[in-house]
């Protein structure tokens, strides 16, 4: 087969863009490590990391606040291949799924955005469902892809526009070095 062929055959390539939640054991930790999985999946590229932001847990009971940061990627997984591949990168990660909606976790990966795909099944709804009310997925999401138009939502600068971000605290840049070198000890 010709490389031109080849070519033709292939998947194309999307852009999606992930959620990354963590409020428990060290979660500008967890986050950093999913970025890192993420860059490692198969058939998928690491285009950008968001800054990561501190913020409280919207959920049951007293809860430690979250660190949520977005990550853009492009990927030739199809998009059930995409969620399969991040619940495999949760649960390697120590993730426990419970019976509790919103319990706190080690990570939590949300397809946010796959292409212009809007997707509802048992399994998938792209995009995400909460997207629009999430102050700290937007504003990372703005960070990175300021000009994106979310399917059947409209321009991320407009929904974000309506949200509050004032809870949001930036994780500073210090704190992700001393992580990374806490990490090559
Ligand atoms: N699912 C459907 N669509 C998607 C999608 N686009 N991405 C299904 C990922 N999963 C999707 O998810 C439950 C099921 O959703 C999956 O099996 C998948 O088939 P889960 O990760 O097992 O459980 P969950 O995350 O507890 O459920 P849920 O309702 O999706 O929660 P959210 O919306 O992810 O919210 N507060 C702060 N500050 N920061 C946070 O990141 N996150 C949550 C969880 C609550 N409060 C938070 C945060
Ligand atoms: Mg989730």
């Amino acid at each position: 087969m010709s490389a031109a062929a080849a070519q033709a055959g292939a998947a194309a390539a999307t852009t999606a863009y992930i959620g990354i939640g963590s409020n428990l054991e060290r979660p500008v930790h967890q986050v950093l490590q999913a970025r890192d999985a993420l860059a490692r999946l198969a058939n998928t590229r690491l285009l950008a990391l968001s800054p990561l932001y501190r913020n409280p847990a919207q959920g049951p009971g007293r809860q430690p606040d979250y660190v949520n940061a977005v990550a853009a990627i492009e990927t030739r997984l199809a998009a059930h291949e995409l969620l399969d591949a991040l619940q495999a990168v949760e649960a390697r990660q120590g993730r426990v799924r419970g019976s509790v909606r919103w319990a706190p976790r080690i990570l939590d990966l949300d397809l946010l955005v796959y292409g212009d795909s809007e997707i509802g099944d048992e399994r998938l709804t792209v995009p995400h469902a909460r997207l629009a009310q999430r102050a700290f997925v937007l504003k990372p999401l703005m960070d990175i892809a300021a000009t994106l138009d979310v399917p059947g939502l409209g321009p991320v600068s407009m929904l974000l526009a309506k949200l509050s971000d004032e809870s949001l605290r930036r994780v500073a840049d210090a704190e992700m070095a001393i992580d990374r070198r806490e990490d090559a000890l």
